[in-house]
C-alpha cells in the first residue's frame, strides 16, 4: 500500500556499541572481551589504540543522553558488554555492571528515547574464547543464560531487542577471513560447527525474550554486500536480487544468506545444500524450530552498494574519483531503497535500517562548531531513497544512523569518525556537529523535508 511519507511512529535514531563507546574496560568488575584482549597485543590496532577509555560513556552516560535528547531522536540502539555483565561470560554475574545498563535504559526512558538492546556486539568474554568460544557448542548455552540475566534486569524496560550485530563480521572476519578479533582463519568444518552454534544461540536467546519480555519486537542486526541494478528494467533488477542473495564456497560467512535462509526460511541456502552436502550443519525438527521463531523485523546494517566486482576494474560505484567516505566506502544512496526492497521480498518481514552513516575527516572549525556538509548531503540522499520505498509500500519500522558519538572503529582505532557528535578524545568534550542539528530538523518534520 503505497505512502506518503514515514509513519508518525517511525523509529528515527542512533547507534552504537558497548566496546566502541564504553570505556571503564576493568571497572566496577567488568571481566575482559576479547576486544580487550587483543586490542593490548601489538600490531592489530591502528597505533595500538584501544577500547580501554573510548569516549568514556559508562561515566558520561547522563550528558550522551541529554544529547540524543537535544537531537529529538526517538530511539537509540546500544550494545550490552557480555563482559560487563558475566565477567567470565558463564556463571557470576557482575550486578555493578548489569546496572550500569538498567541506570541507562532508565535514563533513555526518561528522555523519552526507546531503547533498542543488541546483546551481542563482537566483544566475546575472553574466558569462554579460551574455552573454544563459538566452536564450543556450550556457547549455546552460556549466551542463552546471559541473555536471560539481560532479561531479568531489563526485559520489562526494552521492547526492541536484537540477538547479534553482524555474524558475517565477528565470524565472516573474525574466524573466517582473519581481520578482526580473535583473528582466525578457521577450516570449513569449524565454520560449519560455529554456525550451528552461532543459529542455536540465536534461538534459544530469542526464546527467552519471548519468555520475559511481553510484546517484545526481535530482530538481529546483519550486513551484507547489496548490488544495485543497473537499470531499473525488470532483467536488471532481478539479476541485482540474485547476486545479492548469492553465496559461495569460499566467503559464505560473509553473505546474507547463509545466516538469514536458516533463521527467516528454515534451511540453508540453496548453494549451501550444493557445496557442502556432507558437512552442512543438521538439527533435529525441535532445534529447526527454536532457530525459526518468528522474528518481528530484519534489522539491516548498510553503508554501500556496488555492482558486479570486475577483477583489476572498478565496479561501476567505483570509477576513478568517484564520491567515497573516509572508510573508502562509495556514497552509494541508492543502496537504501534497493536493500529495503529486495530484503522485504526475500525474507517477508518489517525492516529496520540498525546502521548507515559515513565516516569523514572531521574536526572543530574555529568558531567552535564542526562542519560536515558531507555527512548532511550523505545522509540525505540516502534517506530520501528509503523514502522512496516507504511511499512504495515497504514497511521500514526504523532508521539507526551510525554512529550517535564518534567512537573506537575496531581495527582502525580512532581515526574514522562516524559520530553526529564530535568527541575529542584528549579532553571528552563533545560538539555536536552541524549534520546532528540537520538530523534533528529531519526527525521534527518526520522526513517531510527530504
Ligand atoms: C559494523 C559494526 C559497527 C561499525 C560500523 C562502521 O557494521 O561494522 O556494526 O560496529 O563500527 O559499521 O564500520
Amino acid at each position: 500500500m503505497e505512502k506518503n511519507g514515514f509513519d508518525r511512529d517511525f523509529l528515527w535514531g542512533a547507534a552504537s556499541a558497548a566496546y566502541q563507546i564504553e570505556g571503564a574496560y576493568q571497572e566496577d568488575g567488568k571481566g575482559m572481551g576479547i576486544w580487550d584482549t587483543f586490542a593490548k597485543k601489538p600490531g592489530y590496532i591502528a597505533h595500538g589504540e584501544n577500547g580501554n577509555v573510548a569516549c568514556d560513556h559508562y561515566h558520561r552516560y547522563k550528558e550522551d543522553v541529554a544529547i540524543m535528547k537535544t537531537l529529538g531522536l526517538k530511539s537509540y540502539r546500544f550494545s550490552i558488554s557480555w563482559p560487563r555483565v558475566m565477567p567470565k561470560g558463564c556463571g557470576e554475574v557482575n550486578e555493578k555492571g548489569l546496572q550500569f545498563y538498567v541506570n541507562l535504559t532508565d535514563e533513555l526512558r526518561n528522555a523519552g528515547i526507546v531503547p533498542m538492546v543488541t546483546l551481542f556486539h563482537w566483544n566475546l568474554p575472553t574466558a569462554l574464547y579460551e574455552m573454544g568460544g563459538w566452536e564450543n557448542p556450550r556457547i549455546a548455552e552460556w549466551f542463552e543464560a546471559y541473555t536471560q540475566v539481560v532479561l531479568k534486569a531489563l526485559g520489562k524496560k526494552v521492547k526492541y531487542w536484537m540477538t547479534f550485530n553482524e555474524p558475517q563480521l565477528f565470524i565472516g572476519a573474525g574466524l573466517n577471513a582473519g581481520t578482526f578479533a580473535p583473528f582466525e582463519k578457521k577450516s570449513r568444518e569449524s565454520l560449519m560447527k560455529i554456525s550451528a552454534n552461532f543459529l542455536l544461540a540465536h534461538g534459544r536467546a530469542v526464546r527467552k525474550i519471548r519468555e520475559y519480555c511481553e510484546n517484545a519486537r526481535i530482530g538481529m542486526a546483519p550486513t551484507g554486500e547489496v548490488v544495485i541494478p543497473e537499470n531499473e528494467e525488470p532483467g536488471c533488477v532481478e539479476e541485482a536480487k540474485a547476486q545479492t542473495f548469492f553465496m559461495d564456497r569460499e566467503t559464505f560467512p560473509s553473505s546474507i544468506v547463509w545466516w538469514s535462509d536458516p533463521v527467516f526460511k528454515g534451511r540453508f541456502p540453496r548453494e549451501a545444500e550444493a557445496y557442502f552436502p556432507d558437512i552442512l550443519p543438521e538439527f533435529t525438527e525441535e532445534e529447526w524450530r527454536m532457530i525459526t521463531q518468528p522474528l518481528d523485523f530484519y534489522g539491516f546494517n548498510i553503508y554501500q552498494g556496488g555492482g558486479p566486482k570486475m577483477p583489476g576494474r572498478y565496479d561501476r560505484y567505483s570509477f576513478q574519483g568517484s564520491p567515497r567516505t573516509a572508510m573508502e566506502w562509495n556514497v552509494t544512496p541508492e543502496v537504501l531503497y534497493w536493500c529495503s526492497k529486495f530484503l522485504y521480498e526475500r525474507y517477508e518481514k518489517p525492516i529496520m535500517i540498525t546502521e548507515n552513516g559515513m565516516a569523514n575527516y572531521d574536526w572543530v572549525s574555529l568558531d567552535g562548531q564542526v562542519h560536515d556538509p558531507q555527512r548532511i548531503d550523505f545522509m540525505h540522499r540516502y534517506l530520501r531513497e528509503l523514502k522512496r520505498a516507504v511511499k512504495e509500500g515497504i514497511p521500514v519500522l526504523g532508521y539507526q544512523y551510525w554512529s550517535i558519538l564518534d567512537n573506537f572503529e575496531w581495527i582502525n582505532g580512532y581515526d574514522k569518525r562516524f559520530g553526529l557528535v564530535y568527541v575529542d578524545y584528549r579532553t571528552q568534550k563533545r560538539t555536536i556537529k552541524d549534520s546532528g542539528y540537520w538530523y534533528r530538523e529531519v526527525i521534527a518534520g518526520n522526513g517531510e523535508m527530504l
